[in-house]
């Protein structure tokens, strides 16, 4: 049988946490027949401790015959200690009252001291997603404060837009959400999104001549996924937690296990594709093969979904100058 991996979740007691633990410990994100070890991180607080003990008890309770190992952490030095795979889920919510720019600088804080310890500690192959808002801003944080680590590995989660998006199409064409295929969400992981389906197709059919319907691209579908995590909210009383927790395990299985040829979308470091400045995590659609991403290229961008990209882009850069006097 297979050698365990470690994996290391940050945030463990919080609600993503709880959506995301069981599954992994159950193998649906690393497959069937790979054992994990899990290495949890909350803050050091009493009450995030005491919480991580119990959910850790009902790990146990679960009796999963692929949970290898357990531990509870309260420093990233030791919580990243050799792992394999990070999810950095845990970040410093948005309080009342609180500035943009301040909530930029509390959790540049985080990724920079996160960052710091993969650099120093992870396995020198760590696949790290980062969860935490804002998401793209937080993996470049972190990617810049890890040197040593190969910047490829670090990527953010815009697996739930992209999902959100296939949801909206299924919905719309009357189609099984599985029968669509090349749907591409672009840039941060934020209301600026551009979710684009001019290159999706269902059984070889074009979405876009299916839809024919242009309005309903632009005010319609375009703010009903950018908005969808808000809209969670406004419902529920509470972000949307399973659905995320769903999304993190779909980025890492599809990066880890393939995809078979088709199209997901990432958020990862630019390397200049489709004009996007070096190191910028930027959503791309990807495939995945033998535990690697490669950018789709070469696709046309019309002038409409140029000036989409400029806009996403122009909010990415603001926020990398927002913290850039930390790193
Ligand atoms: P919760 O507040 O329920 O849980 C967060 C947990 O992280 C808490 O238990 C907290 O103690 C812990 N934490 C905070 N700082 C930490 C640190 N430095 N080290 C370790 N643990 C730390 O939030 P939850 O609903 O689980 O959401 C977690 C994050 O995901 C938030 O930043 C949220 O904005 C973000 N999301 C990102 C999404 C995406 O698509 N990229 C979608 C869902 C979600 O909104």
């Amino acid at each position: 049988s297979k050698k365990p991996v470690r994996v290391a979740v940050t945030g463990a007691a919080g609600q993503i946490g709880y959506a995301l633990l069981f599954r992994i410990a159950s193998g649906e994100m690393l497959g069937k027949d790979q054992p994990v070890i899990l290495q949890l991180l909350e803050i050091p607080d009493e009450k995030a401790q005491k919480a991580l003990k119990g959910v850790m008890m009902e790990l146990e309770d679960c009796a999963f015959p692929l949970l290898a190992g357990m531990e509870a952490h309260s420093d990233p030095m030791t919580a990243f200690k050799d792992t394999d795979y990070a999810l950095l889920v845990g970040a410093r919510p948005r309080g009342p009252g609180m500035e943009r720019k301040d909530l930029l600088s509390a959790n540049a804080q985080i990724f920079t001291a996160q960052g710091k310890a993969l650099n120093a500690v992870a396995s020198r192959n760590v696949r790290v997603l980062v969860v935490g808002n804002p998401a793209n801003t937080n993996a470049y944080i972190a990617m810049k404060s890890a040197p040593d680590l190969p910047r490829k590995n670090f990527t953010a989660m815009l697996r739930l837009d992209h999902n959100r998006a296939l949801s909206q199409i299924a919905a719309k064409t009357g189609k099984p959400v599985a029968s669509i295929e090349k749907m591409a969400v672009w840039g941060n992981h934020s209301p600026t999104m551009y979710a684009d389906y001019r290159f999706a197709t269902i059984e070889g059919q074009s979405v876009k001549e299916m839809i024919n319907d242009e309005e309903w691209n632009r005010n319609v579908f375009l703010p009903t996924v950018g908005k969808r995590g808000a809209a969670i909210i406004e419902a529920r009383g509470l972000s949307s937690a399973a659905s995320a927790a769903n999304a993190a395990i779909d980025h890492m299985r599809d990066w880890a296990l393939g995809t078979n040829g088709k199209w997901v979308t990432m958020g990862v470091p630019s390397n200049g594709e489709y004009g996007i400045p070096k190191d910028v995590i930027f959503g791309y659609p990807v495939t995945c093969e033998g535990g690697e991403y490669k950018i789709v290229e070469g696709l046309p961008i019309d002038e409409f979904s140029q000036e989409r990209l400029n806009i996403t882009l122009k909010e990415l850069q603001e926020e990398q100058d927002g913290v850039k006097h930390l790193l």
